[in-house]
């Protein structure tokens, strides 16, 4: 009886704590590197996933500023002075566990050391800034954020200095990478109910078992 009870309670909470299905889904990216037909440009507002929501930013790469070579086109986040660009199209996220990476790096300019600053947000959940070194390798940012409800929203990064050699952002990517298994109403409720049943079960079991000791005990 206790083996049964500790077996049910076993399958309840690993049916309410596993993730989902749908886990590991990549939700969006963008590498760039097929904006303007493979070509770097100047001031572009064209992209296919992006819109240019502040000032303006320049595609380079593929041999044009190729600070980082080997990554293709990727997005100086200030053209003639600071930008930002949005997605698109906004994000509708159900509760769940999210990775946002992207690769980082700068225009150090004509002078070889202009530093920046960067904000990138995600809807109005998600915020966080970052200084970026005139001179730095492209590395890795990676980020993860819990949803308990439903939000909806857009990816935005912003320059924050207005000198015109911006920081670089290239392999922009969001992924689900968990979410909380639903368990129905009408499937929850037999299960909780079977625990409770056994568990009373087996208390009165025991009671019972208690006292047919205490009365073979009188008998002696
Ligand atoms: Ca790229």
């Amino acid at each position: 009886m206790k083996m049964l009870a500790m077996t049910l309670t076993v399958i309840l909470y690993t049916m309410l704590l596993l993730p989902g299905a749908g886990a590991g889904v990549i939700l969006f990216s963008d590498n760039f590197d097929t904006e303007n037909g493979g070509v770097a440009r100047g001031r572009y507002t064209n992209f296919a996933k992006w819109d240019v929501t502040i000032g303006d930013v320049d595609l380079i790469g593929n041999g044009v500023a190729d600070f980082y070579p080997g990554h293709g086109l990727y997005v100086d986040l200030a053209g003639s002075g600071r930008g930002q660009i949005s997605t698109k199209n906004a994000l509708t996220l159900e509760p769940g566990t999210y990775g946002l990476r992207f690769l980082l790096g700068n225009n150090p300019g004509g002078v070889g050391f202009l530093g920046n600053g960067i904000t990138f947000t995600l809807g109005d959940w998600f915020q966080e800034s970052l200084p970026v070194p005139g001179i730095t390798p492209m590395v890795l940012i990676s980020r993860t954020f819990i949803l308990t409800e439903q939000k909806t929203g857009r990816i935005t990064f912003r320059n924050h200095n207005n000198h015109g050699s911006g920081a670089i952002i290239d392999d922009v990517e969001l992924e689900l990478l968990s979410s909380p298994i639903a368990v129905p109403e009408p499937v929850a409720t037999p299960i909780l109910l079977v625990a409770v049943v056994v568990c009373s079960l087996r208390q009165r079991f025991l009671s019972r078992r208690t006292l047919l000791a205490g009365t073979a005990a009188n008998a002696r």
